[in-house]
């Protein structure tokens, strides 16, 4: 297998579970050494680090609330600290308490925001300064969804947000282009995560989801791999500002 990432550092937030997992495991496959942000589980963090040395690359993992900005600076310190250079930087760290519109808590909706959004944006901040001071470019890729482009029932406090992650990649393009360091998104449709499991725990919806989906399956958090190591890679070097539907072909599927 080319190995897409050779010598890179590549930092991927929320990365204890899930997509965020999957793209570090993904990122050490390709011959990076990954940091991984984590906020709570400690053995699921152990467990990513293990399997990112077990492929014969370093790791490391830092615990911390993406939602409270100084995680950022001390997630991209300790990174450079054990591995000298930040040159990918994954925002996957994300939130999704499903609810109701008209009685949405003023909590949840806050929490949301500050995780989803208010977390990526001091994150994406910490990480593209790190790239500057560096002075060779970099690539930064936000895990956006599908959401960002359509709406969701329950779903009218996280939706915005996602939209503001693909917002935000378009403007960090044109704020950091000119130091060669490239912003794009990539737009998971349902994937098969804890994000969703209590979602998707009702048959009906998840028949429904699945059948909204062309090629006839929901998704597994390793299809983000290969989207976002090649956002991540010298292959998409003249690609920023863009997003990339992992989808199954839902978003199409009007009829
Ligand atoms: P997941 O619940 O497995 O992963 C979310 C990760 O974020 C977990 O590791 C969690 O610990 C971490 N996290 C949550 N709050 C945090 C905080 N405050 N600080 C640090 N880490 C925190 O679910 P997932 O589906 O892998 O979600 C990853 C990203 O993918 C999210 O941003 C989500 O919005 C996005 N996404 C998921 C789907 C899907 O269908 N699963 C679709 C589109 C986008
Ligand atoms: C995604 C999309 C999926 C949902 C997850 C939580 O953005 O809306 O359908 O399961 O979020």
């Amino acid at each position: 297998m080319t190995k897409l990432l050779e010598g890179k550092t590549v930092l991927v937030t929320g990365a204890s579970a899930g997509i965020g997992r999957a793209a570090a495991i993904g990122a050490a496959r390709h011959g990076a050494d990954v940091a991984i942000n984590f906020s709570r589980d400690v053995a699921g963090a152990e467990s990513a680090v293990a399997e990112i040395e077990k492929l014969g690359q370093r790791g490391l993992a830092v615990k911390g609330d993406v939602s409270d900005p100084e995680t950022a600076t001390d997630f991209v310190a300790r990174a450079v600290e054990a591995f000298g250079k930040v040159d990918v930087f994954v925002n996957n760290a994300g939130i999704c308490p499903f609810h109701a519109f008209l009685d949405m808590p003023v909590e949840t909706f806050e929490r949301t925001m500050r995780v989803n959004l208010h977390g990526a944006y001091f994150m994406v901040q910490a990480a593209a300064n790190q790239m500057v001071k560096q002075g060779h470019g970099g690539a930064i890729i936000a895990v956006s969804s599908i959401s960002a482009l359509v709406g969701g029932e329950y779903q009218t406090h996280y939706t915005p947000t996602k939209a503001g992650l693909h917002s935000l990649m378009q403007s960090t393009a044109i704020a950091l282009g000119r130091y060669g360091i490239r912003c794009n998104s990539v737009l998971p449709g349902t994937i098969l995560t804890d994000i969703n499991k209590d979602d998707l725990a009702d048959d009906e919806k998840r028949r429904y989801m699945e059948g909204r989906v062309p090629l006839g399956r929901l998704g597994q958090p390793d299809d983000l791999e290969g989207p976002i190591v090649f956002l991540a890679s010298d292959l998409a070097r003249y690609v920023t500002g863009a997003s990339l539907l992992v989808d199954g072909g839902a978003f199409v599927n009007l009829q």
